[in-house]
């Protein structure tokens, strides 16, 4: 089931073929006791372009990483995805270990992520890494010419193929290209320090649209443009003219699925939500939910320690409420992220030593990829569910808690996470102070119901309006429109 704005996206696609390229793959397969095995992923860029896909039909070029995506393909290094009922084609690109560590471990994940994210890691650049960056983006750029003929709609998505679009314009000069960059852009001040700084803006400025989640990215990357490079920018159209190229920026929140996601909550029964409490020994209490990755970005260390801070205003609520985080492991071989492993461990360890009781432990941490069907009636059935991203690009989380959960549960959200500027009737803290969070927790647990409710409806009307099929045809309107 899909939403109303599946209809206008299919017309304005009459005629094209859409091709999809990022780094990351929504399907991977993998070796399991000698035998293939597959398991979806979980991540933003995964979630939005495979519920785009299902509904549109199209092909998704992205890299093989998996121990047995290779023996999964056909000899045109394509599969039919997604494996119970296949609905579009991911083609494949295989790169070497040395690329993948340069391109995907070294310069997009330990340096582009770091860099875009007001999250205090330092960013790490190296050449050699630069150079595998380079030498993927080519390989994209090659792999997206072979997939596309006159009347295909290439869509890049994300910093790591920030210079896609330039090799791939040599290649097929009047190929329109869109590129969606789906993390924060950072201030001006930070980007200037990135050794790579001008390749990664002229990459980005190949394309003839540029989509952002918000207009502050989209104001940081032109002012970027005019510290960096010298180009003309026409600030109200938001265009850049540069090498003879004209590009225009603009800002596009994603979306979510929101009317599959929505119905799929609405089938679970009262007594799924009784098994699921049970099952957390949440049933006399109040439960609630977190759903990331496992990223530093996303606060997870300071949303488990604002218990202990809630506790100690209100010892009262000890024994009264549990909270069921979800850290689906990211990026594990990455020095950063077996930090992020460790520190949220190590709160949640803490937190429970201090107040655990009988069967209760206050903090119930699940290191491990959760399905979605067993996401959603968590969703469904939480009092509360706590996005504390320190900065996020959107943050998809906090949508589709609000598409399954029925004005029973209140939204606790980062002020700086993207989603913050759309759903304005969350409670928002600040995820640097976890006394913010723990008042933020208070606030949402005294909430009278019918505060609950009308926030609620007030959310969920928008999640439904701007749903992941309305943004995807704003895109490809913005990427058809020619410039002023
Ligand atoms: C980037 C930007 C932006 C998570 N754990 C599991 C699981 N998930 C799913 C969630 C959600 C998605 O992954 C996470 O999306 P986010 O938006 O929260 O975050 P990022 O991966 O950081 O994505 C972000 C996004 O791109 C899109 O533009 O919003 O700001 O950082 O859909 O449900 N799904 C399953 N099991 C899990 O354990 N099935």
């Amino acid at each position: 089931m899909t939403g109303d704005s599946l209809q206008p996206l299919l017309d304005q696609l009459r005629g094209h073929r859409l091709v999809i390229a990022s780094s990351s793959e929504p399907f991977v397969h993998y070796y399991h006791g000698g035998v293939i095995r597959w398991r979806g992923a979980a991540g933003g860029v995964a979630t939005a372009f495979d519920s785009l896909l299902q509904a549109c039909g199209g092909t998704w070029i992205a890299l093989g990483l998996g121990s047995a995506d290779k023996d999964a393909v056909d000899k045109n290094q394509k599969i039919r995805v997604p494996p119970p009922a296949p609905r579009y084609d991911l083609a494949r690109v295989f790169i070497t270990p040395k690329e993948e560590k340069g391109f995907l471990a070294e310069s997009s994940n330990s340096a582009l992520w770091p860099l875009s994210h007001v999250s205090f890691v330092r960013p790490r650049f190296s050449e050699d890494a630069w150079k595998q960056f380079q030498s993927v983006n080519q390989k994209m750029a090659e792999r997206i010419h072979a997939e596309s003929d006159e009347h295909t709609l290439v869509w890049i998505n994300d910093y790591h193929l920030s210079l896609t679009a330039g090799p791939l314009k040599k290649l097929r000069p009047g190929l329109r290209t869109g590129f969606f960059w789906h993390i924060p852009w950072p201030a001006p001040e930070t980007f200037t320090i990135c050794p790579w700084k001008n390749e990664i803006l002229d990459g980005i400025l190949s394309n003839d649209f540029v989509g952002f989640h918000i207009n502050a990215y989209v104001d940081n990357f032109l002012r970027s443009v005019q510290n960096e490079l010298s180009c003309e920018i026409d600030w109200k159209t938001k265009t850049v003219k540069h090498n003879g190229r004209t590009c225009r920026v603009g800002a596009l929140p994603i979306g979510i699925d929101a009317q599959t996601i929505s119905a799929l909550a609405a089938k679970t029964t009262p007594q799924q939500i009784e098994t699921v409490r049970s099952s957390f020994h949440a049933k006399d209490r109040v439960l609630l939910l977190g759903v990331d990755r496992l990223d530093y970005t996303k606060g997870l260390a300071e949303k488990i320690r604002a218990l202990d801070h809630l506790f100690t205003r209100r010892p009262d609520l000890v024994n009264r409420l549990t909270l069921v985080q979800i850290a689906a492991p990211s990026r594990i071989h990455l020095p950063e992220y077996i930090k992020a492993i460790a520190d949220a461990k190590q709160a949640a360890d803490e937190v429970n030593w201090k107040y655990a009781a009988n069967d209760w432990q206050p903090v119930i941490l699940k290191n491990d990829f959760v399905p979605l069907s067993d996401i959603i009636p968590l969703y469904k059935a939480a009092d509360a569910c706590l996005v504390t991203s320190l900065q996020d690009g959107m943050n998809l989380v906090s949508k589709e808690f609000v598409a399954s959960n029925e004005g029973t549960g209140v939204l606790v959200l980062s002020r700086f996470a993207g989603s913050a500027e759309e759903l304005q009737d969350a409670v928002f803290v600040n995820p640097f102070v976890s006394e913010d969070i723990a008042r933020g927790i208070e606030t949402a647990i005294e909430m009278k119901p019918a505060e609950k409710k009308n926030r609620w409806a007030a959310m969920k009307q928008t999640v439904d309006q701007n749903d992941v099929f309305a943004w995807a045809g704003r895109f490809i309107h913005a990427m058809h429109e020619e410039p002023a």
